[in-house]
């Protein structure tokens, strides 16, 4: 039996997560990042092939900065840039926190998105018309991985309810299911087929239709990096972190509730809601503090990681369901 089945590799040990840890691996990038080309080049021709694609410059990239949306405020300074590309949970790339080259492979165009199940009319639109059917704007959040870690970026994106209008979904429909892409000749996460790929999220169309529901496609003014979810990922963040599904192909209306991807591996650890709750510990690891990526702070989590006012009321009447795992 697989060794995820008992330990997800991401599911550490608190000690795995120390800033120190962090601070190793962030020395290892540096090395690695001098190194590169050549590295590349040498042990992964294919990597360095998909690097030198890449290097065509991304068609949105005048998009960028997008106004700020000064209605969402910070406690805490945003995570250095450097810090957060540099540290990353991508598991079609590897399952470690250093994926920043190999998600590199990743083609962002052309990106079919896919909008079918039950909606007024099934169709796909490719990335750059659909920015051209949204205004973006940019958004300070913060972040609480399951893991027990914390970061605060500038994403730019647009309110996931625009996506939902624009999908024209029918009454009956209860939920809406997210689809990352799924090529394993460029993610070598997506070779170990029992894992249940592809990475499938889920949220209940009133979930979808709160304005904090969000789907990014820039950080840090300019378009979002590979490693970070490019070209369209969602941002949840009164939700664990792997709610916030990255580089997304496909949005599916549905009256069934959306198996994701960490509870078809896991479900006694990670459920459906996966909403932010200090007091409710995971199974292995307390969830009272969490340690802010890029700096040596531990800070108290907040309930619903300090979105509460703005989401609490989705969760009434919903109390005997298991809310916060
Ligand atoms: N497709 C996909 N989406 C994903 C993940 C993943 O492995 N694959 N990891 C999730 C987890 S556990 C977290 S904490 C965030 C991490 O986002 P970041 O790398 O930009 O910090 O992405 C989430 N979305
Ligand atoms: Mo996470």
């Amino acid at each position: 039996m697989p060794a995820i089945l008992h330990r997800p590799a991401w599911a550490l040990p608190d000690s795995a997560a120390t800033p120190e840890a962090i601070a190793l691996r962030l020395d290892r990038r540096a090395l690695l990042a001098g190194a590169g080309v050549i590295a590349a080049t040498a042990l992964a021709p294919d990597i360095a092939l998909a690097q030198r694609v890449g290097d065509v410059p991304d068609p949105s990239a005048g998009l960028y900065p997008a106004k700020r949306n000064e209605a969402f405020t910070l406690d805490r300074p945003v995570t250095d840039e450097q810090a957060n590309l540099n540290y990353n949970n991508f598991y079609e790339f590897n399952m470690s926190k250093s994926v920043a080259r190999q998600a590199q492979a990743l083609k962002t165009r052309p990106w079919t998105i896919a909008i079918d199940g039950m909606v007024e009319k099934p169709f796909e639109i490719g990335i750059d018309d659909l920015l051209k059917q949204v205004t973006l704007e940019e958004r300070l959040y913060r972040h609480r991985c399951v893991e027990a870690w914390s970061m605060a970026i500038p994403w730019t994106g647009f309110p996931l309810a625009k996506l939902v209008a624009l999908a024209k979904p029918l009454g009956s429909a209860k939920y809406v299911r997210m689809e990352t892409f799924k090529d394993p000749s460029i993610a070598p996460g997506q070779r170990q087929t029992w894992y249940p790929w592809p990475y499938v999220e889920g949220l209940t169309i009133a979930e979808a239709g709160n304005d904090l529901a969000f789907l990014v496609t820039g950080a840090y003014g300019k378009p979002v990096a590979k490693q970070m979810g490019a070209p369209l990922r969602l941002a949840v963040p009164w939700k664990y972190g792997f709610k916030s599904i990255k580089s997304i192909v496909r949005f599916t209306f549905t009256d069934k509730q959306p198996k994701s991807y960490w509870e078809a591996l896991q479900a006694s650890e990670y459920g459906f809601w996966a909403n932010v709750n200090p007091e409710v510990p995971h199974p292995r690891w307390s969830q009272a503090f969490e340690r802010v990526l890029g700096t040596d702070e531990r800070r108290p989590t907040l309930l619903f990681n300090g979105y509460a006012e703005q989401v609490a009321g989705l969760y009434k009447g919903l109390e005997k369901e298991r809310l916060w795992a």
